[in-house]
């Protein structure tokens, strides 16, 4: 049996005594790919239990977001705080808002359970716009999210594009240019900055070329000195080119939340979370989910309208077909055979390697 993953840091590797918890506060994307529905298959693909609380509907299929209802400030909370009086939490992902009221609500409840000595590490996705190009945050909603929201955030998860809108300024063009912005962002008040470079264009560094880069910036304590420094380290992975990448964004916070919430620092956390990203990009294309819409409509020039499927998240426990037609048929009077307790294997060898 092959072990796709040897890392010290999977759950199964760990024997750990209590589930973990991931809380994700998102919204909820009818073709599952992205939102609430991509945070849970993350967290269940990694081994993490995660409970929910649901700030948007989202009416929404391969090809966009159609509708986006947000629900209200008193039903949010209702929803935190039904969760947080009953289950300890070992992570935070925080990803669509919509509007003011619920990102002042979540502030206000961060805030109550951290003066209760109750805090753990919040992530947040700063979800402003769809990859189909729909608004999923106010203007309003984004200013409470800059002044209020970031100082409480452990990460902070932007791409390019979002860091940008959230800075006020054109999107970075070059490496010196990103780390300025990143540092820009990091004096709003979280502890880190993770850019996702997906967006970056080809040219922007010879050394990335076909690489998909992120850098995390962050504080870091130095335990000879004791004094803080700040560390900007690089994350590559093969740039993988699929049409099947709705919910990325999404899949790389929650997977990083995750791995928090199984005490893995942070460096490694992220390590971790972009490897399984690759892992369910690579794979995306076993799943074939959506296009009936595309085959029907057509642009007015005729050009075909793309539609974006999602992440293969179980691409780890889902057997390939060819594994599949191997599984052996158990006759439940004959004795059971050796290997009888043996779970599918996880293993693959075609899963992107993280290092460059
Ligand atoms: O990928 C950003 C995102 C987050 N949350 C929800 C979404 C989307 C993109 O469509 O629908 C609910």
């Amino acid at each position: 049996m092959t072990n796709r993953n040897n890392s010290p840091h999977t759950p199964h590797a760990r024997g750990r005594a209590p589930s973990p918890v991931v809380l994700t506060i998102a919204g909820s994307d009818s073709c599952a790919g992205a939102g609430l529905q991509a945070d849970l298959k993350t967290c269940a693909a990694l081994g993490v239990y995660a409970c929910t609380a649901v700030t948007a509907i989202t009416a929404q299929n391969t090809l966009g977001v159609e509708h986006s209802w947000p629900v209200t400030a008193e039903q949010l909370r209702a929803q935190l705080d039904a969760v947080d009086v009953d289950i300890e939490l070992a992570a935070i992902k925080v990803g669509m808002l919509g509007n003011e009221q619920l990102v002042l609500e979540l502030v206000d409840w961060l805030e109550q359970r951290r003066a209760a000595g109750r805090s753990c590490p919040v992530i947040v996705d700063p979800v402003l716009v769809s990859s189909s190009g729909s608004r999923l945050l106010s203007e309003a909603g984004q200013q409470v999210l800059i002044k209020q929201l970031l100082p409480l955030a452990t990460l902070v998860t932007p791409n390019l594009p979002e860091l940008a809108a959230l800075l006020k300024v054109s999107v970075a063009q070059t490496n010196d240019q990103l780390h300025d912005q990143a540092e820009a962002l990091l004096r709003l008040g979280p502890q880190a900055v993770l850019v996702k470079g997906g967006h970056a264009p080809d040219t922007q560094d010879e050394t990335s070329r076909n690489l998909s880069v992120d850098w995390l910036l962050s504080q870091r304590l130095d335990p000879a000195t004791g004094k803080t420094f700040e560390a900007f380290e690089r994350f590559a992975s093969e740039r993988i080119n699929s049409q099947n990448n709705h919910g990325t964004g999404c899949t790389l916070a929650a997977a990083i939340a995750a791995c928090l919430a199984l005490q893995i620092p942070l460096g490694d956390a992220v390590a971790e979370a972009k490897k399984f990203l690759s892992g369910a990009l690579f794979h995306a294309d076993q799943l074939k989910i959506g296009g009936l819409g595309a085959a029907r409509s057509e642009t007015p020039g005729g050009a075909e309208v793309q539609n974006h499927g999602p992440l293969n998240h179980f691409y780890r426990q889902w057997p390939s077909d060819a594994e599949a037609t191997e599984e052996p048929v158990a006759d439940i009077n004959e004795e059971p055979s050796a290997d009888f307790n043996e779970k599918p294997s996880a293993g693959s060898d075609s899963e992107p390697s993280a290092d460059f």
